[in-house]
C-alpha cells in the first residue's frame, strides 16, 4: 500500500499553499513504512501504564519533573496523557472513514460552546478511574486539575452549545462528520460585576496553554476577498467569469478530537484561525513602513480575533461578514481538495457530504460552492445549481425579525463581488420560477426576492438558504410550525415538502453522566447500564416512582447536588446559599423575550407584601432564586435589568423582616462550567419567555433530566417536555402563542394590567420609589417605564398568571412525596431530548445516511 494520507491533516497541499513563508511544509509524501497507514498504538490500559505515560508527558512536554511541577503543568500533562488514549482512534477513524467512502456531515457553525474537555475525554476514553487513582499514586487529586481548565467558550448561548452538542452524538452514534467553526481567540467575554453593573473582560481562555488542540500551519488554505470580476473566454470559446480578489488571508486549521462514547470513533472538529499571508511578509520588507505593515497583518489577525455577541446587528458589521465567508470557504476548500480522494469528480460531491448551515451565519457557502463549480470546475449554471442544492440543508433556530440576518449589497459587492453576482442570478432563476408558479402576483415575487429594498438593499440570507437547501428545519415542533406559518409562509406554500421539525436535544454524556454522577449511580443502579447511549431507556425508571425507598434515594441525590452547589459558590463567588430551600433557578442569555423581568417582578412582589405587612414571613415557602446570564454588552435594556436583578438582590438579602426566606443568588460568568453544577441542584426550573419567541430552548431539557420541574409558558420545546411528562407535572401558566397574536392584533396596553391589578401595581411603584436605588427614583426608568408603556414581550399581561401558578409550586413543594415524584417522572418521561435522537431525526429525516457501524 503507498496512500501516506494521514487522517487528521489535509494529506497533499494545493499548489497555493505548499509554501508558507518561503519554505515547503507539505506532509512527506514519499514516507513509507509497513506501519506508515497505521497508527502505532494505544498506551496500556492499566493504573501503572497511565502513570508511566503521565509522567513522560510530564518530563517531556512541560519539561519539570513531578516534585518540580504546577497544577497547570499537571494539568497540562493529564491533558496530553489522555490525548495519547484516544489518539489511535481518531486515526483509525480518519482512515475507515475515508476507505469507506461514505457520505459525511459537514457541520458549518460559527459558534462552538464546548464547555471543559479533560471529564469528557477521560468518560470517552474509559479513562476516569484509572487517571484518578494514577493521580493519586503521584500525590494528586483529580479534582485540582480538572479547574485548571479554562472552558473554550466559543459561542454565545443555545445555538452554540446545540452544536457541541450534536457533534457529540454524531460521534457517538458513528456518523462520520466533520465540525467546521472558528478559533476565535477571545470567546465569550467574561462577566463581571462592578457595583451590580456587567463589566466585560476579556476571555484569555489560550493564555496557559491549549492542550486540545492540534495546529496544522502547513496546511493553511487561502481565502481571498475584495477586488473585482472580468468576463474572460476560455480555450473553447466559451464565456466564463474570474474573480480577481485585491487581498487574501491564510486560514490555520486547528483539529480537536471529538470522541465517541466508549465506541472507538473519534471525529474532528477542525477551528479556523486566520493568519496574515506572504503579501503582508512583503509588505513589511518594502513599504518600509514597518508600523503601517504589521498593522496590515494585525488587519487580518483580527479576522479571528474575538466572537461576535448576539446583539450585533449585521448592518456596519464587516469583520462579521468577513469571519463568515473565512471559515466557510476554508471549510469548503479543505473539504473539496483534502477530504475527497485526488481527482474526485465533483458532480458526485452530494454523495459524499451533506453540509448542515447552523443558522444564516453560514450561507454564503452557497454562492461560494456555485463559484467553485462554475469559476474554477468548468461546471455550466444548471449543473453547480443542482449538485449545490443537494449539499445544503438549513436551520433556524429564531423567531426574532431582527435576528434574521440581512446583509446590505453594498457591502456584499465590496467584500465579494462574485458572491453578489451569483446571489443575484440565483434570485432571478427563483423568481422567474415564482412567477411561473403564480402568474401575475408580483407583490408576491417583491416578497419572496432574497434582495430586500429597506432600509437600504441587502440580501436576506435565510431567503437564501431556503431557496438553496433541500431541507428546512426549526428547532422544536411550536417553532418548526410557526417558522413555516410566520416566517417563511410564502416558501413552505411553494415547497411544503422542505419544511421539516427536528426538535433539539442535549448530549446526556455532559450533562446527566458528568454533570451528575450521583443521579447517573442511582439510575445505573436501578435500571442498569446502557441508558447513556439509549435514553429513552429511562422509561425504566418510571415505577419506581411510586417506590418510598427510591424515592428517597432520589431526594437524597437532590439534596446531595445542592451541597456540591453551596460549596461552589462559596469557593466562586464568595455566595453562602442558605439550607433547605426551594432552588429556583433562572439561567440563561438576558434577553426581553425570555423576561428575567418578569421573574424579578415576581421577587418584588413576594418582598413587598412581607415589608408592607400584607403577609408575614412565615408564609412564605423558603426560596433561593439564582439568576445567571450575560447580557450582550451593547444592548441597553439587558444590561440595566442585570443591574436591577443585583440591587434587588442586595435589599431582599439583607432585609430581616424576610427571616431568611427569600434570597436571590446572582453568580457572574455563567458558563457551561457552571451550568453543570448549578443544574443539578436544582428543584425549579424557569422557562418563562412569551409564547412564541423562545425557538426551543435547552436549558429546559438539562433541568428536566436531572430532577427539576419546570415552570413555563407554551412555548419552544416546553410544549413538548410538558407533553411528555404530564400535565400533573409541569406548571404551565400564560398566554399560549395564538393569545399573544390575538392580544396583539387588539392593541395591548401593559398601563392597562398595572392599574388593574393593585399588587402589580405596588410592586412597580416599589422599584420606582427608589427602594432599590439608595433614593434614586429614576435610575431603573429605562426598565419600569418600557413594562409601563411597551412591553413588547407582554410581561405585565403573564404577571398574575405566574404568581398563581408560583402559588402551586409551593403548595407542591410542602408535599415533598408528591414534589419527589413528579420529579422522577420528570427523568423517566424525558429521554426523548437526548441530542442522540435529534442526530437520529437529522439522518432520517435531512441527511438521508446511516451510521457507519
Ligand atoms: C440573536 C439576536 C441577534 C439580534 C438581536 C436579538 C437576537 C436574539 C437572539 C439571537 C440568537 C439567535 C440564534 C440562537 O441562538 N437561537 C437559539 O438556538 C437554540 C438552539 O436551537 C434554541 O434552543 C434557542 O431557543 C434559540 O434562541
Amino acid at each position: 500500500m503507498s496512500d501516506t494520507a494521514q487522517p487528521n491533516r489535509p494529506a497533499a497541499p494545493t499548489a497555493e499553499t505548499s509554501t508558507v513563508n518561503g519554505r515547503r511544509l507539505g506532509p512527506a509524501s514519499t514516507a513509507t513504512h509497513p506501519l506508515a497507514t497505521a497508527p502505532v498504538g494505544s498506551p496500556s490500559h492499566n493504573v501503572d501504564g497511565f502513570v508511566r505515560e503521565f509522567l513522560h508527558e510530564l518530563n517531556t512536554n512541560q519539561g519539570v519533573t513531578l516534585s518540580a511541577s504546577s497544577l497547570n503543568d499537571q494539568y497540562l500533562a493529564l491533558a496530553s496523557t489522555v490525548k495519547n488514549y484516544l489518539m489511535a482512534r481518531w486515526l483509525e477513524t480518519g482512515l475507515k472513514t475515508r476507505a469507506a467512502k461514505v457520505k459525511t456531515v459537514g457541520y458549518l457553525s460559527a459558534e462552538y460552546l464546548l464547555g471543559r474537555q479533560l471529564d469528557n475525554a477521560l468518560l470517552a476514553s474509559d479513562l476516569a478511574d484509572i487517571a484518578e487513582k494514577g493521580l493519586e499514586l503521584c500525590g494528586i487529586d483529580l479534582a485540582d486539575l480538572r479547574v485548571q481548565e479554562v472552558e473554550p467558550g466559543l459561542g454565545n448561548g443555545g445555538l452554540g452549545r446545540l452544536a457541541a452538542c450534536f457533534i457529540d452524538s454524531l460521534a457517538t452514534m458513528d456518523v462520520p462528520s466533520i465540525g467546521y467553526g472558528i478559533r476565535y481567540e477571545y470567546g465569550i467575554f467574561r462577566q463581571t460585576f462592578v457595583d451590580g453593573r456587567q463589566v466585560e473582560q476579556p476571555d484569555t481562555w489560550l493564555a496557559l496553554g491549549a492542550p486540545w488542540e492540534f495546529p496544522h500551519p502547513e496546511s493553511a488554505v487561502q481565502v481571498h476577498f475584495g477586488g473585482h470580476t472580468e468576463r474572460y473566454a476560455d480555450d473553447g470559446g466559451q464565456e466564463r467569469t474570474r474573480w480577481v480578489p485585491s487581498w487574501n488571508v491564510l486560514a490555520v486549521p486547528y483539529n480537536y478530537m471529538v470522541p465517541g462514547y466508549l465506541n472507538g470513533r473519534v471525529n474532528t472538529l477542525r477551528l479556523w484561525s486566520a493568519q496574515a499571508t506572504k503579501a503582508f511578509d512583503l509588505q513589511i520588507f518594502n513599504s518600509g513602513d514597518y508600523a503601517q505593515a504589521v498593522r496590515a497583518q494585525t488587519f487580518a489577525e483580527n479576522i479571528s480575533k474575538v466572537l461576535y455577541p448576539e446583539d450585533s446587528t449585521p448592518q456596519g458589521k464587516e469583520l462579521r461578514l468577513q469571519q463568515q465567508y473565512f471559515f466557510v470557504a476554508a471549510s469548503l476548500r479543505d473539504f473539496i481538495d483534502h477530504e475527497l480522494e485526488p481527482g474526485f469528480d465533483l458532480h458526485r460531491l452530494p454523495e459524499r457530504i451533506t453540509f448542515q448551515l447552523n443558522d444564516t451565519h453560514p450561507v454564503i457557502a452557497v454562492p461560494e460552492l456555485m463559484r467553485i463549480l462554475i469559476d474554477e470546475h468548468g461546471f455550466d449554471w444548471d449543473e453547480a445549481w443542482e449538485v449545490t442544492r443537494q449539499c445544503f440543508d438549513y436551520t433556524c433556530h429564531t423567531l426574532l425579525p431582527e435576528a434574521l440576518e440581512v446583509w446590505p449589497t453594498e457591502l456584499l459587492g465590496r467584500l465579494l463581488p462574485r458572491h453578489l453576482e451569483i446571489i443575484f442570478q440565483i434570485n432571478d432563476q427563483f423568481l422567474s420560477l415564482v412567477r411561473q408558479t403564480y402568474p401575475g402576483d408580483e407583490m408576491l415575487a417583491r416578497r419572496m426576492s432574497m434582495i430586500s429594498e429597506h432600509p437600504e438593499r441587502g440580501v436576506r440570507m435565510a431567503f437564501l438558504a431556503t431557496v438553496a437547501a433541500s431541507r428546512v428545519n426549526g428547532v422544536a415542533e411550536l417553532h418548526s410550525q410557526l417558522l413555516r406559518d410566520k416566517v417563511l409562509p410564502d416558501f413552505s406554500s411553494l415547497w411544503p415538502e422542505k419544511f421539516t421539525n427536528v426538535t433539539n436535544g442535549v448530549t446526556p454524556r455532559r450533562f446527566v453522566r458528568l454533570s451528575n454522577p450521583l443521579l447517573s449511580e442511582l439510575i445505573t443502579d436501578t435500571i442498569g447500564a446502557g441508558w447513556l447511549t439509549d435514553l429513552e431507556r429511562l422509561k425504566e425508571l418510571e415505577p419506581y416512582a411510586d417506590d418510598p425507598q427510591f424515592r428517597e434515594r432520589f431526594a437524597a441525590v437532590k439534596a446531595a447536588n445542592k451541597h456540591r452547589l453551596t460549596d461552589l459558590l462559596r469557593a466562586r463567588d464568595g455566595i453562602d446559599l442558605p439550607d433547605g430551600h426551594l432552588l429556583d433557578v433562572m439561567v440563561k442569555r438576558l434577553h426581553e423575550y425570555k423576561r428575567q423581568s418578569l421573574k424579578l417582578l415576581h421577587i418584588v412582589s413576594l418582598y413587598e407584601q412581607v415589608i408592607s405587612g400584607k403577609i408575614s414571613a412565615a408564609d412564605l415557602t423558603p426560596r433561593t432564586v439564582v439568576f445567571g446570564a450575560k447580557a450582550a454588552p451593547g444592548y441597553r435594556m439587558a444590561k440595566d435589568t442585570i443591574h436591577l436583578i443585583n440591587k434587588v438582590a442586595a435589599k431582599v438579602n439583607a432585609a430581616p423582616e424576610l427571616e431568611e426566606r427569600l434570597k436571590i443568588a446572582f453568580p457572574a460568568n455563567y458558563n457551561v462550567t457552571l451550568a453543570e453544577t448549578l443544574i443539578p441542584a436544582a428543584d425549579l426550573s424557569e422557562q418563562i419567555s412569551l409564547a412564541g419567541m423562545e425557538a426551543s430552548g435547552t436549558g429546559n431539557m438539562k433541568f428536566a433530566l436531572n430532577g427539576a420541574l419546570t415552570i413555563g409558558t407554551d412555548d419552544g420545546a416546553n410544549v413538548e417536555i410538558r407533553r411528555l411528562v404530564g400535565d400533573k407535572h409541569f406548571f404551565l401558566f400564560g398566554m399560549d402563542e395564538p393569545a399573544v397574536s390575538a392580544l396583539g392584533a387588539k392593541g395591548y396596553n401593559p398601563g392597562s394590567c398595572y392599574e388593574a391589578n393593585p399588587q402589580l401595581k405596588a410592586t412597580l411603584d416599589l422599584i420606582l420609589s427608589g427602594h432599590f436605588s439608595d433614593g434614586d427614583r429614576h435610575l431603573f426608568d429605562s426598565v419600569v417605564y418600557n413594562l409601563l408603556n411597551q412591553d413588547r414581550f407582554m410581561a405585565l399581561a403573564d404577571f398574575q398568571a405566574y404568581v398563581d401558578t408560583q402559588a402551586k409550586v409551593e403548595e407542591r413543594y410542602a408535599d415533598q412525596e408528591a414534589w419527589t415524584r413528579s420529579t422522577i417522572l420528570n427523568v423517566a418521561r424525558t429521554g426523548y431530548f437526548s441530542s442522540d435522537r435529534s442526530m437520529r431525526d437529522y439522518l432520517q429525516r435531512i441527511w438521508h445516511t446511516s451510521p457507519m457501524l
